[in-house]
């Protein structure tokens, strides 16, 4: 097989991929700089249209899924080989930046066009993949698309999902016009030949080595609880202090008990967040009778997170009791870490060697729709540096020069991947 054609930065049309990820921004329901893009919203719906007709400008073979994973495929001389696939997902948690998952779609998009340009012809088809709901917003469970594709959901675990308005899984789809069934979305081991993820860094790793482009060499382990704290609510006047049991207070005791485990696990990666916190009934003469937290807990060591689940839990129940609160504690998810595949980073690793593009190895604190495809097929991501690793914030920002050198490995990988006869 013939090498593939280098494909440098400078033959990335910058222009056009940054000109795609603000029309891409157009679409949401926070105003500027902030995107806001939720499942299925307006917004989304209007994002996977534009992004069809992006797709059908490079004449790729699209469909869509069951969930709303949309596939775009470069037909490749052998296509009844497994696929190259690369992707990310379009959805936006509330007052986020413009770059997390858009810059791992458009940037396929770029990689396509840019080897189209030099006449390049696939051998192994390659496959843009768009994840549905990457973002646990909607159903609080983030990587829905993937976790389905990999088949790591049940037809009943799907079913049961529901949104913070009572929505199901089913009623929301079917709305959005996705009526395949669900069935049929899990994709069978060997169904493609490798997953390569590009991704802004969503940390500051990179910009502070000065360093162009991360290999990942491992996904961190994701899990969240929804912890329920039932009180008595009453009288802000009327009830002395000694007879309250204020769910706000049990809640926000615990929320310090999160930051205290997740510092005491004896790991320096651990993490813990209490990203959610609804209270009611929510008037300011009425004690706290009801309290939802999401508590979100990472750690590229298993055990350092599992060890820290297992103390938010203690802490929870000795909170509970001496406030006299009652508590429910729900585990939302709780998924292993994924590593990358050697084959694969020591591929991205030569490209970058003959594109003469500096790189280093990392690991991805982050989740990403590849820990998910880890399940079914070999994985790695590239990196690029973002603004102070700046993410999930609108001041995120990815510079075009990053996102065209970050598009040029991706390119010159797929290319050589999809050369990959055996
Ligand atoms: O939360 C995450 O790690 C991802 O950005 N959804
Ligand atoms: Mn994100
Ligand atoms: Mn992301």
């Amino acid at each position: 097989m013939p090498n593939p054609p280098l494909i440098s930065p400078t033959q990335i049309d910058a222009a056009a991929v940054q000109a795609q990820l603000e029309q891409l921004a157009r679409f949401s329901s926070a105003p500027a700089p902030a995107v806001t893009r939720v499942l299925w919203s307006e917004p989304d719906m209007q994002a996977r249209a534009y992004l069809r007709e992006q797709c059908a400008t490079l004449g790729l073979e699209m469909r869509e899924d069951g969930l709303g994973n949309l596939f775009a495929r470069w037909l490749g001389t052998a296509p009844e080989l497994p696929a190259v696939a690369s992707g990310s997902h379009i959805d936006a948690i509330p007052n986020a930046g413009m770059y997390d998952g858009t810059v791992g779609v458009i940037g396929v998009l770029a990689a396509i066009r840019a080897l189209q340009q030099v006449g390049f012809t696939p051998h192994r088809s390659i496959e843009l993949v768009v994840f549905t709901a990457e973002e646990p917003t909607r159903f609080g469970v983030g990587c829905l698309g993937s976790r389905a594709m990999a088949g790591t959901l049940t037809l009943a675990q799907l079913a049961s999902l529901r949104d913070s308005d009572g929505h199901t899984l089913e009623q929301a789809r079917h709305a959005a016009g996705y009526t395949a069934e669900l069935a049929h979305v899990a994709v069978p081991e060997g169904h493609y030949v490798a997953f390569i993820e590009l991704h802004i860094e969503q940390g500051p790793v990179l910009e502070q080595a000065g360093i162009p482009i991360g290999i990942v060499q491992k996904i961190a382990a994701p899990s969240s609880l929804r912890i329920t704290l039932t009180g008595e609510g009453g009288h802000a006047g009327a009830v002395l202090m000694p007879d309250r049991h204020d769910a706000l207070l049990a809640a926000a005791e615990l929320a310090l008990a999160v930051e205290q485990a997740a510092c005491s696990s004896g790991s320096p990666d651990t993490v813990g967040t209490t990203g959610v916190l609804r209270i009611a009934p929510g008037a300011v003469n009425s004690i706290p009778a009801h309290a939802v937290m999401e508590i979100d807990v990472r750690d590229t060591d298993l055990a350092a997170r599992d060890r820290t689940l297992a103390a938010i839990r203690t802490a929870t129940a000795a909170i509970s009791i001496r406030r006299g609160v009652q508590a429910t504690v729900e585990l939302l998810n709780a998924d292993p870490p994924a590593p990358c595949a050697p084959a694969l980073t020591d591929t991205v690793r030569h490209v970058c060697q003959t594109l003469g593009i500096a790189a280093q190895p990392m690991i991805s604190r982050a989740y990403h729709d590849s820990l998910f495809m880890a399940r079914v097929c070999p994985i790695t991501m590239i990196f690029i540096p973002c603004y102070k690793g700046y993410s999930h914030r609108p001041d995120e920002y990815a510079a075009p020069e990053a996102i065209a050198t970050g598009i040029a490995v991706l390119a010159q990988t797929l290319a050589h991947l999809s050369q990959v006869s055996a």
